[in-house]
């Protein structure tokens, strides 16, 4: 059988009637938007508000990608003209868009330099960047290039050249993404020139920013049923949900996409929604990740289709919940029952192991920051103990039933051979509560939370996950 041919300007006329194409001429576009990292998550993201924007006829805002980690996406885009296909699944329907804002991809393969100059090209309004929690974490010296490094460059050249600044969006799952992302650039930028943090105060903006829309990792297996589909190859497609929320601080440097035109919200205190987000959401899904797979379950769906699961889950959100404060414009009954059902929905498939990568980097923002305020008011959180001994308990990279399981994490591999010198539950808490990245010294100072985290890691051991989530309501 002959390979079918790959998507791209030349092939858009021949897939399904059904598929809605981009409405406009992609020669006019400008590209005004860089993206640092632009995986699955973008693509089903920040990329579609931008084709948003450019449907509605402001051509100023087609997007440069930036691959630090491999040239994988480059060599799947480069062919297609930088078109890919967006498969929405919701409550068993699929639509499918393709999607034309990424103009080009540039990987770190051989220098920096063209990545710095597509950062200090003159069009260049915008920097979004989504480079994961690992992203965020001062780097080691002489590492190559990294995202903060690249727009440290980017920013003195622009200054050199007399352009103007930038705004500079972190959409990464972190309080505050931001600001370190401000902060690491500074630092850079002032070991080379001590004025440049005024010059970067001066004329960049780092908005806050919070944004959601689950996306499972693309498969063979979805790219093999689109070909099948549609008879034209997309080996840089994605699948997600209908969902998808955007909510950016009103703070930018010099001209923006009208974002509010295309239902991206634009407020002055993005904070509320990202810990909401990050403490709910993200927080279920990691509690989901390594509860859910020590117990032998693949998906979140599966987790809270089983009546336990979805009770351990309400039980872990009232534990949250009571840690946020003031929500304005948030109605966080309503916020409850509709994650419940993103969660649900099996179209979404999505994988716990990917959920799980990352922990000690994610546990963090996403439980013990409400494990600490209930602390601090001496509450006990049986669920949240029970998840973060479950990721105790993932580092020895064994299941319940024994099978291992892989553990990825770009942190956390010091405490990992720690623990995985020792066996008695309160020798392994210990470890954990030593781990200042993880833990903050008040937590690990009280006597209570140390008891009940042995307590939940004891029952993991003896009983396996399904048996102590149980236990918890
Ligand atoms: C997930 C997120 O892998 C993870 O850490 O919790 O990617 C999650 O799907 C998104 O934040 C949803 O917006």
């Amino acid at each position: 059988m002959r390979a079918p041919p790959r998507l791209g300007s030349a092939t858009l006329a021949r897939l399904p009637q059904a598929i809605e194409r981009p409405g406009y001429d992609r020669e006019k576009v400008e590209v005004g938007v860089v993206h640092i990292g632009p995986g699955a998550f973008h693509r089903a993201h920040q990329a579609v508000v931008l084709d948003d924007i450019l449907r509605r006829g402001d051509l100023r805002w087609g997007v440069t990608g930036l691959s630090l980690r491999s040239p994988t996406l480059r060599d799947a885009l480069q062919p297609q003209d930088g078109l890919y296909t967006l498969a929405v699944s919701q409550a068993g329907e699929t639509r499918r868009r393709v999607i034309g804002s990424i103009r080009e991809v540039i990987a770190l393969d051989a220098s920096p330099i063209p990545l710095v100059e597509a950062l200090a090209r003159q069009s260049t309004r915008l920097v979004t960047l989504t480079i994961t929690e690992a992203g965020y974490v001062a780097p080691a010296p002489r590492k190559p290039a990294t995202a903060a490094g690249l727009i440290a460059a980017a920013l003195m050249t622009r200054r050199g050249r007399g352009l103007g600044g930038l705004t500079i969006l972190a959409c990464d799952n972190l309080e505050g993404a931001g600001r370190r992302l401000e902060e690491l650039v500074c630092a850079i930028a002032a070991a080379i020139d001590p004025d440049m943090p005024d010059w970067i105060a001066a004329n960049v903006r780092f908005p806050a920013c919070m944004v959601d829309r689950i996306t499972p990792a693309t498969t063979a297996a979805d790219i093999e049923a689109f070909s099948s589909y549609a008879g034209v190859e997309d080996r840089a497609m994605v699948r997600t949900e209908a969902f998808s929320q955007w909510v950016i601080e009103d703070r930018f440097a010099g001209p923006r996409p009208e974002f509010e035109s295309v239902g991206v919200q634009v407020v002055s205190d993005v904070a509320p929604f990202s810990k909401a987000k990050l403490r709910l959401l993200n927080g279920a899904h990691s509690a989901m990740a390594y509860l859910g797979g020590l117990a032998g379950l693949t998906y979140v769906h599966e987790f809270v289709q089983n009546p336990a699961g979805a009770a351990y889950v309400e039980r872990l959100w009232d534990e949250a919940e009571e840690t946020l404060g003031p929500t304005v414009g948030l109605d966080l009954a309503a916020y409850r029952t509709r994650l419940m059902a993103r969660f649900r929905d099996p179209a979404i498939a999505h994988a716990l192991a990917q959920i799980a990568i990352d922990g000690s980097l994610k546990l963090p923002p996403q439980l013990v920051s409400s494990l600490a305020v209930r602390t601090e008011r001496g509450l006990p959180s049986p669920a949240i103990d029970l998840a973060i001994a479950g990721w105790v308990k993932w580092q020895s990279g064994r299941d319940d039933a024994g099978a291992s399981v892989e553990v990825r994490d770009a942190g956390g591999g010091a405490l990992r051979r720690r623990l995985a010198r020792l066996s008695a539950p309160e020798q392994r808490i210990g470890a954990l509560l030593n781990e200042v990245s993880i833990i903050p010294a008040p937590l690990a100072a009280d006597t209570r939370l140390r008891a009940e985290l042995v307590d939940a890691l004891r029952r993991l051991d003896t009983k396996g996950a399904r048996a102590a989530l149980v236990e918890v309501f």
